[in-house]
């Protein structure tokens, strides 16, 4: 071979291998991307053809990917337009005919942007940003279109709403993966919903607003204002009309795109044959009559499976709103996975694609968590005639969001080629390009929303170490002897949390990231500390060394009280206060292994050491096996014991004493066992005077209930039926007076 093929040879296999590389930058993933050899340098200033008749949004992003400083190129054109346009007539039969859909070529000195329609065009210009690197593109073809039509995000969620520039910062990011709504829908906006959603906004809220829409437009996303009246609604002509008049007013201000939402409400506001007249009113005299105003969006009020029951109520919203109206649902329960089955099940109910509101990775029902796990479990054979919409319910955290809302962007855009691990791993370096590595150990490492009861919904965390965690603590059961591959394990990964929270904490990439996440940093590093002075405790122990021990012991201590400390005094919400952290894994292991090794070393140091895995003024004492160490949680100045996930054997005449630091004013004792047979328990409390005092159970929407009422020293649970139980204790919660 000459020299000068050898020379051809490896310039084709360099560009093969970049090639491969650049593929891999293209977000969402595009339907068709075949590769060329070559690439093409533009350092100078293409010609462009099609500039005045194509989509003016997307000539003006393309024009900033030039710099207008270079000598302008005749030789190198750039035609852009969409399906009609002259400029591009020679390539109409290559644009995918579908919305939104476009056909780019880089080809030659030649780049060709061809939109299906005006979003398709930016949509194209928008890939060749991304292809856009160092002042070279590589030659490609690409035929592309998303899959599901509505893609986005509600701002839906009870709690802070999002400030103004979150929003703004927001619409950017969703422009530029290629989703296309944003939906206005904060519940504590009081303009939004009740008192004052019959009242226009003051004007500082109304310039902000009008701004925000304009950052919409030059995004391309569609900003839809969403109205929530069904609370305090009357079902009469001055309502309506009251609604109308917002909705215009809202309209002045820019607003193209309008929904309706009934949920969560009661009474009056209900009833679905009203609801469907004042919609399909709304349609007909607003909407249609504006014309340039996008489909009616609504939100019915069982907007969920579980609720809906026989589908009566969304059965009556399919047969009678207007068929262009959307209508939205959350899949079989509030917090879901969507399944194949219950899309089946609701389009067929409401006549129409259901237009899914995803609650997720929404944190209202749970304050004191950050959900940062990818996005999976939903169904990927799902096609645009199935479903209509998909938008995301994020958190009041806007900047953490966009790791769920950055896997929303790949899974609407072709559910069926969604990769949840590679867009969750491609997220942190789009978040944080200098902490990538760091951000997905804090990400994976909080992700499940550990809720029980209605919102009962997991999701996997710290999954890489889960088996070996598991694993460990049953090497522990069995002794303290023996040195494992698993142990070196997590305790390199206990060294891991607290580099990688360290670099967190400092990040200067993403200064909004760490201020949303700041506190969650700080609890992940000392959990991450308090891992491993635990592994500390555990060498020292078995080099029966007592002081090294107590040393280690005491330091555990006083980080587990400097974790109580920061969940007691950040993120003080009514609802879920504080700040948690690795709960699915990683606390539960520190705490079993702690009361293991804490057991072991007072058995063979003859110490007396509290062996309480998480720190709490109270004290806790069981003479149910299962119970001991279980932690006493203080919130939001109530006392509550953890709530305990595995069935507990209790045998006769066990109990547990939660003792108070000082005389508590207990209000209520609400206690929830799985189970509902009152006599077979006692409950009683210690008076100031030291006498012991038992009190009724009464039985509560299948809860036990105590009134108290008065300052106790401590509370005593025992099992007085006289045989073992077998019971759930998923809730003994302490309601102490402020
Ligand atoms: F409109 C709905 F689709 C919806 O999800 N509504 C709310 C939403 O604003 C909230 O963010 C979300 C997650 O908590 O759930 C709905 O609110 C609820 C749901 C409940 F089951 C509020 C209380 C509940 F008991």
């Amino acid at each position: 071979m000459s020299k000068y093929w050898l020379f051809l040879f490896v310039c084709g296999l360099l560009s093969a291998f970049s090639s491969v590389a650049q593929e891999y930058d293209l977000y969402p993933k595009p339907r068709q991307v075949t590769f060329g050899e070559n690439k093409l340098l533009l350092s100078a200033m293409p010609s462009l053809k099609g500039e005045t008749t194509a989509y003016p949004l997307a000539v003006k992003h393309l024009k900033c990917l030039f710099s207008d400083t270079l000598p302008v190129d005749r030789k190198l054109t750039v035609v852009i337009g969409e399906r009609g346009d002259k400029a591009i007539r020679k390539y109409e039969s290559r644009i995918p005919s579908r919305p939104e859909g476009y056909y780019l070529l880089v080809k030659g000195r030649t780049i060709v942007i061809a939109g299906n329609d005006e979003r398709g065009t930016l949509y194209g210009v928008r890939t060749l940003e991304q292809l856009f690197k160092d002042g070279v593109i590589p030659e490609v073809e690409i035929v592309d279109y998303p899959e599901i039509a509505f893609r986005g995000v509600v701002e839906g969620f009870y709690g802070t709403p999002w400030s103004m520039e979150d929003r703004a910062e927001q619409l950017r990011f969703y422009g530029k993966y290629k989703l296309n709504t944003y939906i206005y829908g904060p519940k504590d906006d009081p303009y939004h919903r009740s008192p004052n959603w019959r009242d226009p906004y003051p004007r500082k809220e109304a310039e902000a607003i009008k701004r925000l829409v304009e950052v919409a437009n030059e995004s391309g996303v569609d900003f839809v204002w969403a109205i929530h009246p069904g609370q305090d609604i009357r079902w009469t002509d001055e309502d309506r009309d009251n609604l109308l008049r917002k909705f215009e007013s809202m309209y002045d201000l820019g607003v193209r795109a309008f929904a309706v939402f009934f949920d969560d409400i009661s009474g009056e506001g209900t009833n679905p044959e009203r609801q469907a007249a004042l919609l399909n009113y709304i349609d007909e005299y607003f909407v249609k009559k504006k014309g340039d105003v996008i489909p009616l969006l609504m939100c019915p009020t069982d907007y969920a499976k579980a609720w809906a029951q026989n589908g009566s109520y969304i059965g009556k919203m399919g047969d009678l709103l207007n068929p262009s109206i959307n209508v939205m649902f959350t899949g079989d329960a509030v917090i879901a996975s969507i399944t194949r089955e219950c899309v089946e099940w609701v389009d067929a109910k409401l006549k129409r694609p259901v237009y899914i509101w995803w609650n997720f990775p929404v944190t209202d029902y749970i304050r004191n968590r950050v959900l940062m796990g990818p996005v999976y479990g939903n169904d990927t054979t799902l096609t645009g005639d199935e479903m209509r919409g998909f938008v995301s319910n994020p958190m009041e955290h806007a900047e953490a969001s966009k790791v769920a809302i950055y896997g929303v962007a790949g899974y609407t855009w072709n559910p069926s080629a969604y990769d949840s691990q590679a867009a969750w791993v491609d997220v942190m370096g789009v978040l944080m390009p200098r902490d990538a590595d760091a951000l997905r150990c804090f990400a994976s490492h909080n992700s499940d929303p550990g809720a029980l009861g209605w919102h009962a919904w997991q999701r996997e965390e710290s999954v890489e170490i889960a088996d070996c965690a598991d694993r460990l603590m049953r090497i522990y059961e069995k002794g303290l002897g023996t040195v494992s591959p698993e142990e070196e394990r997590m305790s390199n990964e206990f060294d891991h949390i607290v580099e990688c929270a360290d670099r967190l904490l400092v990040n200067k990439d993403n200064p909004a990231l760490v201020r949303e996440l700041e506190p969650w940093f700080r609890q992940f590093k000392l959990q991450g500390e308090t891992g491993r002075e635990l592994f500390a405790m555990l060498w020292a122990y078995r080099d029966g060394d007592a002081q090294r021990f107590l040393a280690k012991y005491r330091h555990v201590r006083a980080l587990q009280e400097q974790t109580f400390l920061l969940d007691q005094t950040c993120n003080q919400n009514p609802y879920q206060p504080g700040i948690i952290v690795g709960t699915r894994v990683l606390q539960p292991f520190i705490n079993h292994v702690f009361t293991t090794v804490v057991k072991a070393a007072n058995a063979a140091f003859g110490m007396e050491l509290d062996m309480m895995s998480e720190y709490s003024p109270h004290e806790f004492t069981t003479t149910v096996k299962q119970l001991e160490g279980l932690p006493v949680q203080v919130k939001g100045g109530n006392v509550q014991l953890s709530p305990v996930l595995e069935v507990v054997r209790w045998g006769v005449d066990e109990e547990f004493q939660i003792l108070f630091k000082q005389p508590l004013p207990v209000m209520t004792i609400q206690l929830y066992l799985g189970k509902s047979d009152r006599s077979s328990w006692q409950l009683s409390v210690q008076l100031k005077n030291g006498t012991w005092k038992e009190l009724p159970l009464e039985e509560k929407n299948g809860e036990y209930f105590v009134s108290v009422g008065t300052k106790v020293k401590a509370v005593k649970f025992a099992n007085v039926s006289g045989k073992a139980q077998e019971v759930f204790l998923r809730k003994f919660l302490l309601q102490i007076q402020k």
